[in-house]
């Protein structure tokens, strides 16, 4: 792009940017090449009048511009009269855009995001950083044109439910890196962060009726190899829960059970049913440690953890884990979730579990999360069939922690390898069947850390793939087309090296530079 009246001086010039360049595909774009707006050291975000939500959002805005622009970008309530600049209105949207859409207007005097709720807003101002060149992501001062490409975007997402897991239990990872995450997340338009409190090699989330579960079982020494110790205290909890939701993400805590709970077990005997406290585990065996069935301390146990942990959970879920439980009979296992999914309506949460809950028949509005690696799976056909939403996590599509190749240095390969096309090239609406898009609730990536340890770590195994899911939870099918996801993914390149956001450098992406 020819940059004309520049200085000598300017940055590096990157190809110009067309309205539809974001991920995820906005649901309808019409670009007006003759109305784009220019960012100048004079623009001001405008937001609407006596709303908080708005204010926030357009200091979110501002923080995120000013640092490569260095312009001022003072923000302040819309008036009717004003220079150009960046507004962000709640109410007038297009009907279409429901509750997390937006509509971005670009023209020479202005762009204006209008949505019906902040957390519509919110999105607006994603897909509008990332239609400002890959620069604006610079924590210095850049000095070139800032233009943003002119026309229309109405935007919507296909599925409610857009989410992201973190394992916790196998290696702890600290509330500063779950922070940095949600902030990748949230460019993406992930609306739901799922927390993997327990397992059997730790325990991290603090519960006071259970006063030594979260020290000792998420102590030093806890997690695999015994290296990923650590664990959420209530404060922890509450203020990732509170930083996630300004960045309209909800957090999904999970408390993984009967099975996978050796931690629990391991700290308080009465948990086992021979009275004896287990070992702790370091290693990755799955499926063999179950709480004890047929004891009635395992389900004050159990409420105790749930009224605590819905008391500390504004979101409308709570996930009961259910999977792999090996070492209880199937009897049991159904008499176990007999009793424990009435325990978490009771606390006011919705029940989600990993798809094995299925086979007890639960209620409807009980989501089963399927994380199998066929299409095909009788007892979540039937769950879909009577009502219920299914939320979908393919092993084999979807979890982050699959190596990409044989050469990952990370990463499991039990569901084989995922490179970023694998990741992209299904359809969340017509993969299982007998669960179509109406039975869908949406698309979650779980990241499991058996063998991840850092920051850098978690991202490497997330980017570039999570871009993939979070398009395939937001976009509307018609818009699935990896010749084009795979150029907007190579646009993600240089601003994950500005933010600092490790990432696998995919053969199958044309990375620019
Ligand atoms: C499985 C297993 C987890 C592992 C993960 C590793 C589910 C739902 N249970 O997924 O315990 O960590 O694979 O990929």
């Amino acid at each position: 792009m020819l940059l004309t009246g520049l200085p000598a001086t300017a940055g590096p010039v990157t190809a110009a940017r067309q309205l539809s360049d974001v991920i995820p595909a906005p649901a309808e774009v019409k670009a007006n090449p003759k109305a784009d707006f220019r960012l100048t050291p004079f623009t001001q975000i405008r937001t609407q009048p006596h709303s908080k939500d708005a204010t926030r959002i357009g200091h979110y805005l501002a923080r995120t511009l000013r640092p490569a622009t260095g312009y001022p970008l003072p923000v302040v309530p819309a008036r009717r009269q004003h220079l150009p600049g960046i507004s962000l209105l709640l109410g007038k949207a297009a009907p279409r855009t429901g509750t997390e859409g937006y509509q971005l207007d670009v023209a020479r005097s202005g762009v204006t995001i209008r949505a019906n709720t902040p957390a519509g807003l919110f999105a607006g101002v994603q897909t509008l950083r990332q239609l400002l060149p890959a620069d604006i992501e610079a924590d210095r001062v850049q000095r070139r044109a800032w233009t943003v490409p002119g026309g229309r975007i109405v935007d919507y997402p296909r599925f409610g439910y857009r989410g992201a897991m973190l394992d916790l239990a196998r290696h702890f990872h600290t509330p500063d890196e779950i922070k940095a995450y949600v902030d990748e997340l949230a460019q993406y338009k992930i609306n739901h962060l799922h927390l993997h409190l327990s397992d059997d090699q730790g325990w991290r989330i603090q519960i006071d009726s259970w006063p030594r579960l979260a020290p000792e079982g998420g102590g030093p020494g806890t997690g695999v190899d015994g290296e990923g110790g650590g664990y959420l205290t209530k404060a922890d909890y509450t203020d990732l829960v509170r930083y996630a939701a300004e960045r309209y993400i909800t957090v999904v805590p999970e408390i993984d059970m009967p099975g996978h709970t050796n931690a629990a077990q391991s700290v308080y005997a009465e948990l086992n049913c021979d009275g004896v406290a287990v070992p702790p585990r370091t290693d990755i065996e799955v499926g063999y440690s179950s709480l004890c069935i047929d004891s009635e301390i395992t389900y004050t146990f159990v409420e105790d953890v749930i009224r605590e942990l819905a008391a500390m959970t504004p979101g409308p879920y709570l996930h009961i884990g259910g999977d792999e439980a090996h070492a209880t009979t199937d009897e049991d296992y159904a008499t176990f979730m007999n009793r424990v999914l009435p325990l978490v309506y009771k606390y006011g949460k919705r029940p989600f579990g990993w798809n094995e809950v299925a086979k007890v028949d639960p209620p409807a509005s009980t989501v089963p999360q399927y994380w199998g690696t066929t299409t095909q799976n009788a007892d979540v056909a039937e769950a879909a069939a009577r009502g219920s939403k299914i939320l979908m996590s393919p092993a084999n599509k979807a979890y982050l922690d699959m190596k990409y190749d044989a050469n990952t240095p990370l990463g499991l390969q039990w569901a084989g390898f995922i490179e970023v096309r694998d990741a992209y090239e299904w359809d969340p609406g017509n993969h299982l069947d007998g669960v179509g898009e109406e039975s869908v609730l949406g698309v979650e990536a779980p990241l499991w850390s058996e063998t991840l340890r850092t920051l850098d770590d978690i991202e490497f195994m997330a980017f570039p793939r999570l871009p993939a899911l979070a398009e395939l939870g937001w976009s509307p099918r018609a818009t699935h087309d990896w010749g084009s996801f795979s150029q907007r993914l190579a646009e993600q390149g240089p601003r994950w090296q500005l933010r600092e956001v490790n990432f696998y450098r995919s053969p199958q992406i044309a990375w620019p530079g």
